[in-house]
């Protein structure tokens, strides 16, 4: 067993999944590479943050991520902070030499994804993309299917994702509405995931066309910034400058169609991210408020029996599951980024690339980049 130093940047959201993935991921993927969790980098060297990273299972705590990145005794960098903190962060690691995970999208302008890229690939050092919806047994399954033909030739592809966690007009002005800190609203954040999704299920793009909406267009500040990220704290409102909503059609390389959808304005759907792909053999319906299942039809079932049926994906032979528990005993959002913590242990140990990667995030943002010219103009853009 050998061990391998992980230091992570950011403790929010992001940060308490990736940790608690470190802390879990030898205990159900015992491999040859163990994680030791070294150290939690957050803003402000506080009592609070050395009381966070106790809590979350790390042996020291920092505010200076360049300090951090530096240390010889630190072999992965985990960035789980916002996307305008991803370029600096991922080029400093790779230039320490030190192999590096960011959160998604890799960065808020395609330009910044490039640079991250042609570094960790200039330092020869691994890099992974955390998009952990790939890592759902129920999606992975749908990759093994079209892998295997069951879904022959594929027509179309619909990916929606809504949240409702801004639909109220005094829900204050937060950094992921501000360009600035979030290069873009909802299509950045959870569209990022959408097209990431179909880019792993289905094909690249070839050319889209959409829109981007701001429904609210003026939002609260508040007293002070309570790590929101604030344009300015204070009384008064703030100028949201990111959509609410982004819908666009695409034309894959594969020829298929496809219809998204991503809107924080969805209202009852909390993290709704669903698609459905339609093919020639077969057809399949995700839903990831109901991540254990999949809808599946298959074109060459008896003309009696055709319909959609429920896969319960929590068989031991479905992907990652037989780590976990007997059928049917659930799993949850949680274990997809155990999940691509195992996948990157994995490579490391074989010395492969991660999937996905900075690679990816390179494509991704082409895709978001045309998705946003196509706002401006109107017409069909070429990512
Ligand atoms: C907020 O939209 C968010 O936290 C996204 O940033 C994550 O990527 C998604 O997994 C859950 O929702």
């Amino acid at each position: 067993m050998t061990e391998i130093n992980v230091a992570i940047i950011g403790h929010k959201f992001m940060g308490k999944a990736h940790s608690n993935a470190w802390r879990q991921v030898s205990r159900f993927f015992p491999g040859k590479l163990e994680p030791r969790m070294k150290v939690l980098c957050g803003k402000a060297c506080t009592e609070e943050l050395e009381a966070t990273a106790r809590q979350f299972g790390w042996e020291e705590s920092d505010c200076d991520w360049q300090r951090v990145v530096e240390r010889e005794d630190i072999d992965v960098v985990d960035i789980a902070t916002p996307g305008y903190l991803h370029h600096d962060m991922a080029i400093a690691a790779a230039q320490a030499g030190k192999h590096v995970i960011c959160e998604k999208p890799l960065a808020n302008t395609l330009a910044d994804t490039k640079e991250m890229l042609k570094a960790v690939q200039k330092a020869g050092v691994k890099h992974m993309l955390m998009h952990n919806y790939r890592k759902i047994p129920a999606v992975a399954l749908v990759r093994k299917f079209i892998d295997d033909g069951r879904l022959g030739d594929i027509y179309h592809y619909h990916g929606a994702y809504l949240q409702d966690w801004i639909i109220d007009p005094e829900f204050p002005l937060v950094w992921r509405l501000q360009k600035k800190f979030a290069g873009s609203g909802a299509l950045g954040d959870i569209g990022a995931h959408a097209i990431d999704l179909a880019r792993y299920l289905n094909s690249e793009f070839n050319t889209v066309v959409g829109q981007m909406t701001t429904f609210i267009k003026e939002r609260p500040l508040v007293a002070e910034d309570k790590g929101l990220r604030q344009v300015k704290a204070g009384s008064g409102t703030g100028k949201v400058t990111v959509d609410d909503d982004t819908n666009f059609l695409a034309r894959f390389a594969n020829g298929s169609v496809g219809v998204f959808e991503s809107s924080r304005f969805g209202g009852g759907r909390k993290n709704y991210n669903t698609f459905q792909i339609y093919g020639s053999k077969g057809s399949v319906a995700f839903n990831l408020e109901r991540m254990n299942e999949l809808e599946f039809y298959d074109r060459e079932d008896p003309q009696e029996e055709q319909g959609f049926k429920t896969i319960n994906v929590t068989e031991s032979v479905h992907p990652y599951v037989g780590a976990w528990w007997p059928a049917g005993h659930i799993i949850g959002y949680e274990h997809t980024f155990v999940h691509a913590f195992h996948d990157f242990l994995t490579a490391l140990e074989n010395d492969t690339l991660p999937s996905p990667n900075f690679t990816d995030g390179v494509k991704n943002q082409t895709v978001l980049e045309a998705v946003e010219r196509s706002a401006k103009s109107g017409k069909w853009e070429k990512p």
